[in-house]
Parts: structure tokens; C-alpha cells; sequence
């Protein structure tokens, strides 16, 4: 990433406002994530347009990189007048919540957004922590208000939140995640929550003061969190961050990955019909996206893992176009299809378990991910869908789990890295397996020859060697640890080596099965 210009517009701080202090500058993307190069992680982003600018409001991620916790203790903004053209000013420390709000905590700066109002003023919605609160979880709304998107902000609503587990009235949700529509009447609404609890209200006219009354919007199938409204030739479109997970569904097949999906209302309120995916899940657990039409293109701006040093807690803002089909009514979202900035060729390598599919013995419970087999990553601390694992609470006593190739190769070793949360032996939780063995398809299963020995040490790879076999499936077979109940087996990566170094071939299709299962 190429950087031009390093200016430090230190904006004055007006009475009462907030100021930001960061140095911006500018930055030309090479593609996706916008800021790539692990210096700054975006997150949670929401477009704005304003004349010929279009802003991003991000979170900033800075957890280290084993934590899983959302440390995120500013916003930031980026802006430019020509996504095509790559070139964004990126402004680091825009807002801290604590020199807005008197009234919130430092740190956890979540989803927030910016909104012009009907006098030409900029809203912005943002959740926070509610400093001397007595409520179970302190997340609050408050507004701020400018007026330019760049600042200098000030507390639209200095007593407080507009928005707790006690205002307007007594909610028991977490309270974050606002999104607002004002529409063409001049009537506002106000949209927010998390964890499958999604409220909507009207606001007043003035953007700050709740009218309500507060009301659960149903029927937006899956819903997690990450609401945002639009409104687009009459009809009002809901995108949000939807997780129904399963091995069939349209959405995600791992609960923790977070698909976009979007739903349709001819009313602000409700009723509202799900309508189906706009984003796949990308490589964060969290999914948070916002569309915009800019200049006339629509664009989906969202985040994901993907820049040097990411992860689920270290994420990044990426834009793609994103179509509409106005043949269908309502007219549809087509599925956006994400793109990335030009990757460094592949090294060689023996492992060649990337080309393979995987399929396993069990119906995968949807905490785990079959992909994390073979994507590649091990983490010290991970999370379930960084793994294939066979937990369900009545745990299988020899389950396996395959590759499968779409032509015969020939291997000659095998890495594995279990995860185990209890000892060796354990029969509840996940526990190394007590014993495991490689089999072959040759016109049958066979176990390969010449082994130099089975580890089942969790937390670091164990490897094995064998006499070369050429196949198309290659199995680990498993005794589960315990004696009946059976504990779960967990293993974050499986590699499957090659005599020789090779340049990977592509991610593998479903490639069929060898025999009968
Ligand atoms: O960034 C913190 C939280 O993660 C957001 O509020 C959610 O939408 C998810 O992206």
C-alpha cells in the first residue's frame, strides 16, 4: 500500500466538542481490505454520502492477535470520491466515546453511524458503554451531532442515552448496533440489537427524542445482529448479519460465521418478509455490512479478516458493487461477490490437503467448520469454527473424517493438530483421541504401511510418516478418548504431505466419494 500524503489536521476544538486528533492521510488500496497492510483495522462499517464524498465510519479492532475480545477504543473514518479510483483519506482517531459523552466509558466503541438530518446536520448513532448504570449489560445509544461528517461532534442528547436496557423503556437486550432511516416523509426510525433480538422505533423529527413505542421486529429469518435499513423505490430493505447455520442452509453452515442476509418491508415497522443472502460468510466470525448508492452504483461495504496480522477481533473494511435485480419484485439483492487485492503467488509446498474436499463420518454440529480442516490456520486460542470436531453431547465412538482428491495423488505423510479442552482419557468434553490411524481407498479401506507412530498430542501438529500410497481418499479414523460416554474429537488442521514440494493447486470441489461410506 502505497501512502502519498501525511497531514496532521488537528481540528479545533470547539466548546463542548469533541475533537479529533489523529494525523489522516492518504492511502491508495490495492483492492481489498481497504487498509490492508495490519496497521490500522477497520470494522463495523457505514457508508454516507455526502455531495460528491463518500464517507465509511469504521470501529477500530486492536485486540492482540491471540485475544478474542472486541478492543476497540475509538472510530475512524474513511473517505474518498472514487472507490474506482482506490484513493482514501483514512482518519484515524475521529470519536472515542469518552470525548463525546461524559457520560459513557472509555473503550468499546461498536457499530455505530452517521446520518444527515432533515436540517442539513449530521447524526451520529452510536452504542456505548453507559458509565454509572446499574443496568445488567451497559450498552447504551447516544447521539452526536455535526455539522460536517468530518466533525467537530457534540452530544445531540447531553443527559444521556437515548437508547438502554432502561430507556426509553426497560429492555433486557444489549443495546447496540443502531442503524437510522429517515424517510421520504420526514418521519425517522431507528433500528438496533444483537444476539437474534432486533428492536425498531420511530424517532422524532428532531433525530434525537424516541417516540416509540419500541417494538420486536419478527421475521427477518436468522437474525443475529448488524441491522441496516434502506430504502430503495418504495421498498424498505433490512441487511443484516443473519445465522442460521446448518448443513443445508442458504445462510452459513457454522453458527459463529455470520452470513449478510436481507429482508423486504413495504412499511417501516413491519411486517417484514426474509428474502435471502447478500453476502456469503466471510473470513471474521462477524459479519457487519452497509449498502449505499454512490454516484449511481450501489456498494456494500463490510469486513473481514483478510489484511496482514487479521482475525475475528482484527478486522478489516472491504467494498464491492452490489447489483439489483429489478426484474423480480420486490427488486432482489444479487449475492455480492467479494473481491480481493492481488495475493503474493503461493509458495511450494508438500501439503496438499487445500486441492482436497472434506467430508466427515458426523452431521458436523454447527458450532465447528469442516473448512477449518484444511484452510490453512492454527491458532493458539481458537475459536469452535476453527475446527471440525465431533462434539453433540452424545459423542460417536469412532468417527473419521476424509479428503478427497479429484484425481489420484500420492502421499507419504500426514500432519494433524488436535484441540482438546480435557486430558487425555476424558470421556466428556473434547479430549485427544486415545487412539487414530490413516486409512487409504484401494478398492477397499486399508490402513497405510510403515507408520512412524500416531501422536495424540493437542496443540501442536503431530506428524506421520507411511510407505507412499496414490489415492483419491485418505481417511483418519479415531477412537474416541473415554470408555463410554465417548469424549468429542477436535482437530483444527489436517494436513496431507507429498513426497516432494509443489506449488498448491486450487481450493478443491466436492470431488466424488471413492466407495460406499
Ligand atoms: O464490533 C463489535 C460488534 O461485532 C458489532 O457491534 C457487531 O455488529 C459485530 O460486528
Amino acid at each position: 500500500m502505497k501512502r502519498l500524503v501525511a497531514l496532521a489536521p488537528l481540528l479545533a476544538a470547539l466548546p463542548g466538542a469533541a475533537c479529533a486528533q489523529t494525523a489522516s492521510e492518504t492511502v491508495i488500496a490495492k483492492g481489498n481490505p481497504i487498509l490492508a497492510d495490519g496497521r490500522f483495522y477497520t470494522t463495523d462499517p457505514a457508508p454516507l454520502v455526502d455531495g460528491d464524498t463518500l464517507y465509511i465510519l469504521t470501529g477500530r479492532d486492536m485486540a492482540e492477535p491471540e485475544v478474542n475480545d472486541f478492543i476497540m477504543p475509538e472510530w475512524q473514518l474513511l473517505s474518498t470520491r472514487d472507490p474506482a479510483s482506490r484513493k482514501w483519506r483514512h482518519t484515524p482517531g475521529f470519536i472515542r466515546p469518552e470525548n463525546v459523552f461524559a457520560w459513557a466509558e472509555p473503550a468499546r466503541a461498536y457499530a455505530g453511524q452517521i446520518v444527515k438530518g432533515p436540517d442539513g446536520r449530521f447524526y451520529f448513532y452510536a452504542p456505548v458503554l453507559e458509565k454509572n448504570s446499574d443496568a445488567k449489560d451497559r450498552f447504551a445509544i447516544g447521539v452526536a451531532v455535526a455539522d460536517r461528517p468530518t466533525g467537530p461532534w457534540k452530544d445531540a442528547h447531553p443527559s444521556g442515552p437515548i437508547i438502554s436496557q432502561k430507556l426509553p423503556v426497560a429492555n433486557n437486550i444489549q443495546n447496540i448496533d443502531p442503524t437510522v432511516l429517515l424517510d421520504d416523509d420526514g418521519r425517522v426510525y431507528i433500528y438496533w440489537g444483537t444476539f437474534g433480538q432486533l428492536r425498531g422505533m420511530e424517532l422524532e423529527r428532531d433525530m434525537i427524542t424516541p417516540k416509540g413505542p419500541e417494538k420486536r421486529i419478527e421475521g427477518l429469518t436468522g437474525f443475529f445482529e448488524a441491522p441496516w435499513i434502506l430504502k430503495r423505490k418504495l421498498v424498505y430493505y433490512m441487511l443484516y448479519a443473519g445465522n442460521k447455520a446448518g448443513p443445508d442452509s442458504a445462510c452459513t453452515p457454522a453458527v459463529y460465521h455470520a452470513c449478510q442476509a436481507w429482508g423486504t418491508a413495504t412499511s417501516p415497522l413491519g411486517p417484514w418478509t426474509y428474502r435471502g443472502v447478500a453476502l456469503r460468510p466471510v473470513s471474521s466470525t462477524t459479519s457487519h455490512a452497509g449498502a449505499v448508492e454512490f454516484k449511481g452504483k450501489w456498494y456494500m461495504v463490510y469486513h473481514t479478516a483478510d489484511a496482514v496480522g487479521g482475525g475475528h477481533f482484527r478486522r478489516s473494511v472491504a467494498i464491492d458493487e452490489m447489483q439489483w435485480d429489478d426484474s423480480v419484485s420486490p427488486a432482489a439483492i444479487r449475492p455480492v461477490v467479494p473481491t480481493r487485492a492481488p495475493q503474493p503467488a503461493p509458495k511450494p509446498t508438500r501439503n496438499i490437503a487445500g486441492s482436497a474436499s472434506a467430508v466427515s463420518s458426523n452431521v458436523v454440529p454447527v458450532q465447528y467448520w469442516i473448512a477449518a480442516l484444511n484452510d490453512g490456520k492454527v491458532r493458539a486460542n481458537p475459536l469452535p469454527p476453527e475446527m471440525w470436531g465431533t462434539w453433540n453431547g452424545n459423542n460417536p465412538k469412532q468417527p473419521w473424517v476424509e479428503y478427497r482428491w479429484a484425481k489420484p495423488v500420492t502421499v507419504d505423510g500426514s500432519r494433524v493438530y488436535f484441540f482438546a479442552d480435557q486430558p487425555a482419557g476424558s470421556g466428556i468434553g473434547v479430549a485427544p483421541p486415545a487412539a487414530w490411524r490413516l486409512e487409504y481407498w484401494d478398492g477397499a479401506w486399508k490402513p497405510v504401511a510403515g507408520t512412524s507412530g500416531y501422536g495424540t498430542t493437542p496443540g501442536a501438529f503431530e506428524e506421520v510418516r507411511f510407505a507412499p500410497v496414490t489415492t483419491r481418499c485418505l481417511r483418519m479414523v479415531f477412537d474416541a478418548s473415554g470408555s463410554g460416554p465417548y469424549a468429542g474429537v477436535g482437530v483444527q488442521e489436517w494436513e496431507v504431505l507429498a513426497p516432494r514440494p509443489r506449488v498448491p493447486a486450487a481450493a478443491g470441489v466436492a470431488a466424488p466419494a471413492c466407495g460406499k461410506n
